[in-house]
């Protein structure tokens, strides 16, 4: 039997930024042993399109029984479990590759959005009973985050068991110390609390009943 795989990706820097938090918590959890899975770390381009084809193209070869997709947001302050995705693709700034999709489908036909498949309110719990700022988030932006999550969900109707999900993290201090006022994490934080949360997916089948919403 293969042995039991984590897919954790994480995305390149973008928007001017010289490093990105996803990016390098999920190349220091690269190997790491979580609850019986071993974590295959994977960089993703930030560019529309091409995201989701590396991320497809690494479901197919490592053929992961669950997948973590992980993503910058500045301004938040806490780990974000994302609860939606959308079928918008709708740039506020350009990609990597220099594309700005507005008002366009992800996949064209496809529902509107897809949950998570990950228990969302145990990983939050699980954050912060170890003391670690979480939250569930109901929006992962319109930006390539969403698209990769979207795509994420839409690809593992093909893969049935294996369950995915989101997380945005917030910037590291060295990005903050440029952007007064910012929230951040230090980079160690985000790798045990990332830890954390993939260990809550792996031990939970079914989520907690516990609330996770807002208003507004
Ligand atoms: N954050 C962006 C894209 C890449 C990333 O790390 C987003 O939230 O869409």
């Amino acid at each position: 039997m293969d042995e039991a795989t984590i897919l954790l990706t994480g995305f390149e820097p973008f928007g001017g930024e010289a490093v990105n938090p996803s990016a390098q918590v999920a190349q220091a959890l690269h190997g790491r042993r979580i609850a019986g899975a071993t974590v295959h770390a994977l960089e993703l381009p930030c560019r529309f399109g091409d995201a989701l084809a590396a991320l497809t193209a690494a479901i197919a070869a490592s053929r992961p029984q669950l997948v973590l997709a992980l993503g910058q947001a500045g301004g938040r302050c806490d780990f974000s479990i994302e609860r939606v995705a959308i079928n918008v693709d709708d740039a506020r700034i350009a990609d990597n590759g220099g594309h700005q999709p507005i008002d366009q489908a992800v996949v064209p036909a496809g529902p509107a959005a897809y949950f998570a498949t990950l228990p969302i309110k145990a990983m939050v719990a699980a954050l912060q009973a170890a003391g670690l700022p979480a939250s569930v988030s109901q929006s992962a932006g319109t930006f390539v985050c969403n698209h990769v999550f979207y795509g994420l969900m839409h690809s593992l109707r093909q893969h049935p068991g294996v369950r995915g999900g989101f997380i945005h993290l917030p910037l590291l201090p060295e990005q903050a110390t440029r952007q007064r006022g910012q929230p951040s994490l230090p980079l160690s934080t985000m790798v045990e609390g990332v830890a954390i949360a993939l260990a809550a997916a792996l031990s939970h089948s079914v989520d907690l009943r516990r609330s996770g919403g807002a208003e507004a």
